[in-house]
């Protein structure tokens, strides 16, 4: 497989203007005729060839202008049919045949519960039709459906319903035209016996909108906070952005098998059921809030990536950065904007971080690929979503919703590059981006080392901040990046200091960014009274490593009163980090363990002050993760990371017993179902009580974890509970999995959870468990969600198991891979996201994990996608 290079774009040879499709649904087959208005790109100067992409198609015919070509017309590969000499202006019409019915990539047209769906992005168009499929070939498409009408009563496609009727044989058809031009990845198709809920919008211009979320028969009572959802995101994007929907239509479909989380096309998003289908009883409130984001994310880019797309798939988080970004900013005015900022970040380090230290570090917008979807990442995902956040924080909110507007005036119906983004930012905030835009070039984390010094008879404070920016596979060498540190000074009363810097006439503020552009950077506070405190990052201002010259007392300072959310909760776990990294040195060089008396009474006092704000407490409380704490070691020891924190777990369990047990009883009655934010961190708060409770399980926490499982009737609390007893020895564990089976054994999404919960157990023979359970009648190797919940979560979620020493745990996982690559490559190609970590392990790891990838790459007929994965991993 060949690599290609954002260098390498050229404008296409053609435009395609037009579109009219005719899909006739069959269960032998399904047969496709395409008529394409096509004419040659003026941006491209003579006759060239026309090259159609298509994969896996049964070429019919293929006509120009209305005559047939012979198969000395044209020339057919596995990958293209090319039309070596065509007129400036003309209308093509192929017909192919396809077998949705065979088709386990999920991508193009396939079968889910026996309906027929489409997954086109980014490059699964050309499996549907011949096609030239790229993001900046942009047409107007007409779609006519004819199926079977008892089997197939519903059929959806883009844009405005223009006509329906029945045929012969008892077929019906359905003809749709979306008036927008859009790019191919964006088209969609839908046939099946699905039920519709029901709901109107009215936009604030007047525009009444039909609103309908399609599901399987009986899901029907799952969908109200996806509704609830959707029009909360409608109403956001037009207080927020003044952006407003644009068709009297828009449907949402839900499909139990999609390899992503849901997908945008033009008024038919189609969605994975995990983000539609909840109830209190079913659904975790991780789930509701996920599906509330997720709606948002797919509804926002109508705007952002639909009215404006990308010119090439390099520049994808032109529009996943900024729909991210905007569905974090609604979230957060949905919810606790603290928290959700605070697991945003925690995401964001246990997922990029590692991948921007890994063999497939790359930029927000990589410079080349071997295949698209390998490169959905959080990189470009999250990490693209700082980006974005950085020019919110240096434009300011007013100066954003200029730039946004200018990028709408600019670009409406276009597709463009992250560098025309930049260019309305710096053009409508009137600053120079220039460097800042090393944020999409250059890998890696940037690492930041400030100190401070106080100067008591100057009264002047100076801050010291040096960035580097570690090499990357490709980019050994970095330059310093243009980036917001948003900073404040706490007094010793613990309240923030007016910030006045050297040089300017008075005081403004008690939160600055200050703006970083060099390696090394000085920064002096004048009139400070007294040694401040310093709050640096505030609110992560950026996707950045932060060390400090701070004490334990500083931070057990800043924890108490820093008047910054995030910070808070910040500064409580960079001293978690220092103390479990030093108990990771303690378990390595053998000495025995003690977990800080100070770092208890810290945390004891969050507890006893969790009534307060139980959402804030509850993230508080939570010891630095695992794979977090990886990130901040040289060499990754996952075993001792592991013992070290569940020590401390353990020791705050004894020591802190009452506490867990009283703030779990104030909060353990059952209050009526709500997932205001509120509720989820009451609901939070309790559950972490019992995990530490649960740390040393004797039989009164066994009790109350049981009494949870079979009391509540929240799933959140129910599924809490269930993984504490799953991970125990307590006796009674097998009959609380065996009963959740046997509750929920027909609802697919629950049964996930009772995979994930299994595959998730530290227990020392989860890897047995994991073997038998993929011969369980519930588990499905086709189904996405079923691999990622026993098999993805295992290899990801799983560390201490994972990396077990015998390297049991890679030559699993190996084995899964190439068993689903025949099948389906992308989700297979995602299972080896943890091997292509592989260089932050120590030796014997490495050679085990090598053994593995080695074992891979030569397996023959290997999909691209794992190909590209496995092969960087061992360079
Ligand atoms: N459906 C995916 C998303 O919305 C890819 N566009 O992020
Ligand atoms: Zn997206």
């Amino acid at each position: 497989p060949k690599a290609i290079h954002l260098t390498a774009y050229r404008p296409s040879t053609h435009l395609i203007d037009t579109v009219d499709l005719h899909v006739d649904l069959r269960e032998e087959a399904t047969t496709v005729r395409a008529r394409l208005g096509i004419r040659q790109n003026p941006a491209r100067a003579g006759a060239e060839p026309l090259v159609l992409d298509g994969q896996r198609l049964e070429l019919v015919s293929v006509t120009v202008d209305g005559v047939p070509l012979g198969p000395d017309g044209y020339i057919l590969s596995p990958d293209h049919l090319t039309l070596p000499d065509t007129p400036d202006t003309f209308v093509l019409e192929t017909v192919v045949r396809t077998r949705p019915q065979d088709n386990m990539a999920l991508e193009g047209l396939y079968k889910s519960s026996g309906n027929y769906c489409t997954q086109c992005e980014a490059e699964g168009f050309r499996k549907i039709t011949y096609f030239i499929d790229r993001p900046d070939v942009m047409a107007r498409y007409t779609t006519v459906i004819e199926a079977e009408k008892a089997r197939y009563p519903v059929l959806l496609s883009n844009g405005n319903l223009v006509g329906s009727g029945d045929a012969a044989d008892g077929r019906h058809w359905a003809k749709w035209e979306d008036p927008f031009p859009k790019p191919c990845y964006l088209f969609a198709l839908v046939a099946g016996d699905l039920r519709a809920v029901e709901d109107r919008f009215r936009t604030r211009s007047g525009r009444d909108v039909a609103l309908r979320i399609y599901v399987e028969p009986g899901n029907e009572d799952k969908c109200d906070h996806a509704m609830r959802s959707l029009k909360k995101s409608m109403a956001w994007d037009e207080e927020v952005y003044g952006l407003e929907y644009d068709l009297d239509i828009f449907n949402i479909v839900a499909v139990s098998d999609f390899n992503m989380g849901a997908m945008e096309n033009k008024s038919l998003n189609v969605f994975n059921t995990k983000y539609i289908l909840a109830r209190p009883e079913t659904a975790t409130d991780g789930d509701f809030l996920g599906i509330e984001a997720v709606v948002a994310h797919e509804y926002f880019h109508n705007w952002t990536g639909n009215r404006v797309t990308c010119r090439d798939w390099f520049q994808l988080s032109l529009k996943e950065g900024l729909t991210v970004f905007r569905d974090q900013q609604f979230s957060a005015d949905m919810n606790s904007a603290a928290v959700k900022r605070i697991q945003d970040v925690q995401g964001l380090r246990t997922v990029q971080f590692p991948e921007d230290s890994g063999a497939m570090a790359h930029p927000v917008r990589p410079e080349s690929y071997v295949e698209i979807n390998n490169f959905y990442t959080p990189t470009v995902y999250n990490k693209g979503a700082e980006v974005i956040r950085m020019y919110h924080t240096l434009l300011g909110a007013e100066g954003f919703r200029r730039g946004m507007d200018l990028y709408f005036q600019r670009h409406d119906g276009q597709a463009v590059t992250c560098d025309d983004f930049a260019a309305a930012m710096a053009d409508a905030g009137g600053v120079d981006l220039t460097q800042f835009k090393l944020w999409y070039s250059q890998a890696g984390t940037p690492e930041l080392r400030v100190t401070g010094e106080y100067d008591e008879a100057a009264r002047t404070y100076r801050l010291t901040v040096r960035q580097t920016v570690p090499p990357t596979p490709g980019q050994p060498d970095k330059m310093p990046m243009h980036m917001p540190l948003v900073t404040g000074l706490l007094g010793p009363d613990g309240k923030d200091l007016p910030l006045r810097l050297a040089g300017e006439a008075a005081p403004g503020g008690t939160s600055r960014v200050l703006e970083l552009r060099a390696a090394e950077q000085r920064f002096e506070f004048v009139d400070v009274p007294a040694r401040p405190v310093p709050s640096l990052l505030r609110g992560f201002s950026a996707p950045v490593k932060l060390t400090a010259d701070l004490t334990d007392a500083d931070l057990t300072f800043l924890t108490a009163n820093d008047s910054d959310p995030f910070n808070r909760w910040e500064a409580g776990q960079v001293l978690g980090v220092r103390i479990l990294l030093g108990l990771v040195a303690d378990i390595q060089s053998g000495r025995p363990l003690a977990l800080p008396d100070g770092f208890v009474g810290a945390m004891g006092a969050v507890l006893g002050d969790a009534g307060h704000d139980p959402a804030f407490a509850a993230q508080a409380l939570v010891l630095p993760g695992e794979s977090y704490l990886g990130t901040q070691m040289a060499v990754i020891d996952p075993i001792a990371i592991h013992e070290a924190r569940e020590f401390a777990r353990r020791t705050l369990a004894e020591r802190l017993r009452d506490r867990w047990l009283a703030t779990h009883r104030a909060h353990a009655g059952n209050e009526p179902f709500s997932v205001d934010a509120a509720a989820i961190g009451r609901r939070s708060l309790k559950n972490l009580c019992l995990a530490y409770l649960m740390a040393r399980p004797d039989p009164e926490a066994v009790g109350l974890a049981i009494g949870q499982f079979h009391g509540s009737r929240a799933m959140t609390d129910v599924i809490a509970a269930l993984q504490l007893l799953a991970g125990s020895d307590a006796p009674e564990r097998e009959d609380a999995l065996a009963a959740f089976y046997d509750r929920w054994k027909d609802d697919r999404l629950v049964v996930d959870k009772w995979f994930n919960v299994q595959a998730t157990s530290h227990r020392p023979d989860t890897l047995d468990r994991v073997r038998a359970l993929l011969d369980h009648p519930a588990f499905e190797i086709r189904n996405p969600n079923k691999v990622y919940s026993l098999i993805g979560a295992f290899a990801g979620g799983n560390p201490v198991r994972f990396h077990a020493t015998d390297g049991a745990g890679y030559a699993f996982l190996a084995d899964q891979v190439l068993r689903i690559d025949p099948m389906n490559p992308q989700v297979a190609s995602r299972l080896m996201g943890q091997f292509s970590r592989i260089r932050r392990y120590d030796a014997t790891r490495q050679a085990q994990m090598r053994t593995q990838l080695e074992r891979i790459v030569a397996t023959p007929a290997l999909s691209p996608d794992v190909f590209e994965v496995a092969s960087k991993s061992l360079e």
